[in-house]
């Protein structure tokens, strides 16, 4: 196959796009991508400071990799989540891509936050799954990152498969609040928010993947321990059997959601966040998720002898 920009010897190809490419015209392809999204859905502006989060990954080091290369104004915050050696070589990996290209990381530790607030200590002690006790971490500290550092938007690295797979998830069970807020820009519904963007939606998993090898990014491979069990990878799998069928069907299946199907979620009504009386930040009820979760621990920790988890 020959390369669809300059026909020289493709090197990758693209069923989905029904497009080949050597290896220059394709990092010029990916790039292009991200800026149409970013163009195309007004994420942000040259001078706005973007707090990229990083799990260590091939998709947010990629992401990061990018928008640097793009010349925006990048932060990585990284979140030590406690998940064992998976966190620990995560971590290094974040580090060393930061450190090899100079760009700034902050890193946030949840065993040092408290004791017993480590992802698998949060989920032991409250008896959720793993990934549900992660959700809420994350979403309270790249928030609370985000608010404290000053930073415009909050970017993460969200491929084609996630959205494609939350979006399979949200449908299979009819979350008609989740899938009115499953964009790739959520605006700033509190002020002590800030706009949360997803500038690699419409690149697949494996376009990411190609990207990262081609730029020689060294990301973790390994999935999270966790991962297994979680059923986005059923809905991913599927997806992948349908992608093999239909060449393009994952790309449709989020494009048209997002044109057709979320604006008529979006008029679902949702009542507006207050402050949170514990820690500050949004909320919808007198505590918001994360507190609500803390004190549950925390009430764990107290029953059980805290020295078990200091
Ligand atoms: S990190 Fe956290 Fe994921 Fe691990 S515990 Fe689940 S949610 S799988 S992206
Ligand atoms: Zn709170």
């Amino acid at each position: 196959m020959k390369c669809t920009r300059c026909r020289a010897k493709a090197e990758v190809q693209l069923r989905a796009h029904n497009a080949g490419f050597c290896r220059p015209c394709y990092l010029f392809y990916f790039k292009r991508q991200v800026e149409r999204a970013i163009a195309g859905e007004r994420m942000f502006a040259p001078a706005e400071r973007l707090l990229v989060a990083v799990s260590g990954g091939k998709d947010s080091l990629a992401l990061w990799d990018v928008l640097a290369e793009l010349g925006y104004d990048t932060t990585g915050l990284y979140l030590g989540l406690g998940i064992g050696t998976y966190s620990e070589l995560s971590h290094a990996k974040a580090v060393q891509f930061a450190e090899r290209r100079g760009l700034p990381l902050r890193v946030v530790a949840l065993e040092d936050e408290a004791a017993g607030l480590a992802v698998p200590a949060v989920a032991a002690l409250t008896r959720r799954p793993p990934c549900s006790a992660c959700g809420t971490m994350k979403r309270h500290h790249f928030d609370a990152a985000a608010l404290a550092g000053g930073f415009d938007v909050l970017v993460t690295g969200h491929n084609l498969d996630d959205e494609a797979a939350r979006l399979m998830g949200n449908v299979l069970r009819w979350q008609k609040d989740h899938l009115a807020r499953q964009r790739p820009v959520l605006p700033a519904t509190h002020p002590k928010f800030v706009r949360k963007v997803k500038p690699l939606y419409l690149v697949s998993e494996y376009e990411t993947a190609v990207y990262a090898f081609m730029r020689g990014i060294d990301y973790i491979v390994d999935e999270c321990p966790n991962a297994s069990g979680a059923a986005q990878l059923l809905y991913k799998d599927v997806l992948n059997r349908l992608e093999v069928a239909s060449p393009g069907t994952k790309l449709a299946f989020v494009k048209e959601f997002l044109r057709t199907g979320q604006p008529a979620f979006a008029q679902v009504e949702r009542e507006e966040p207050h402050d949170c009386e514990g820690c500050g930040m949004p909320a919808y009820g007198t505590l918001c998720a994360y507190c609500r979760l803390v004190r549950e621990v925390q009430g764990k920790v107290a029953a059980r002898g805290a020295s078990a988890f200091a």
